[in-house]
């Protein structure tokens, strides 16, 4: 276990559900690095997180006083100062071929599988409640049902989301999915023989869809209908994800 120098600590402001911040839980538990999460409440937590970074999306990591946010810049920090168990190739190509398939994860897997998971769980605020809420603050479960309408509105438009957007989610995503298909026909990873960030960052942002057991949310047992269909449609073609959870998560 590489434990973090003495007088430092790593702190991970999060929201469980998030696979972007699932993206980094990973990152932290491949190199085996303790940390502590701050697990916010979706909706109240732009003033503390604009506060720490100017922007308010999460993860953030805080090490030493320094507030990095962004998965992919927290990879690179994280591979930087906690060098044991790289998640980024030594090798200059590999690297860079590392890089291009972590971008292409987060732009055509993550904001395409967050559109068309939120499409339909928005409207099933019994189901998607209890997944905003777990492990947060106390007061969230009194306060989610107050404020849940404004911020599935706010949601919807943040990410201008409706049924035109998420058909168009849909097919995107199944094209990026039959890209890294073909790619992996004959391969166990997605850059060179080791499992890199690029097999990190596409996992992790299938995760929800693929219900991965060890993202650390417990996920509903049936999605609603039609997002159990989608993910049912894509599992034979996501196996590898499965792979990796299975390996090196
Ligand atoms: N490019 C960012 C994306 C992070 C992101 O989209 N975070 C979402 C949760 S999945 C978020 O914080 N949304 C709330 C907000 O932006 O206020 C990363 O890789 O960290």
């Amino acid at each position: 276990m590489q434990a973090p120098e003495k007088n430092t600590m790593l702190t991970l402001y999060q929201f469980p559900i998030s696979h972007y911040c699932e993206k980094v839980r990973w990152a932290l538990a491949y190199k085996k690095l303790g940390y502590r999460t701050v697990n916010l409440l979706p909706g109240l937590h732009m003033a503390r997180i604009t506060k720490l970074t100017g922007s308010s999306s999460v993860p953030v990591l805080i090490h030493d006083g320094k507030v990095i946010k962004n998965s992919s810049d927290i990879i690179d920090y994280l591979d930087e100062h906690f060098p044991e168990s790289p998640l980024t190739p030594a090798d200059q190509a590999l690297r860079q071929e590392s890089i291009e398939w972590e971008k292409f994860a987060d732009e055509q897997i993550g904001m395409m599988v967050r559109a068309v998971c939120y499409h339909v769980l928005l409207d099933h605020p019994a189901m998607l409640m209890p997944l905003f809420t777990a492990g947060g603050p106390w007061y969230g479960r009194f306060v989610m049902p107050v404020i849940y309408s404004k911020l599935s509105n706010t949601m919807r438009s943040k990410m201008k989301l409706n049924q035109r957007t998420s058909q168009i989610a849909l097919k995107q995503l199944g094209r990026a999915i039959d890209k890294l298909d073909v790619h992996l026909q004959n391969r166990e990873f997605l850059v060179g023989d080791r499992f890199t960030r690029a097999d990190l960052a596409v996992a992790s942002l299938l995760g929800p869809l693929c219900k991965a057991e060890k993202y650390g949310v417990d996920w509903p047992q049936q999605f609603p209908e039609s997002l159990e269909k989608i993910s049912e449609g894509f599992a034979g073609k996501t196996a590898w994800a499965k792979r990796w959870y299975a390996d090196y998560r």
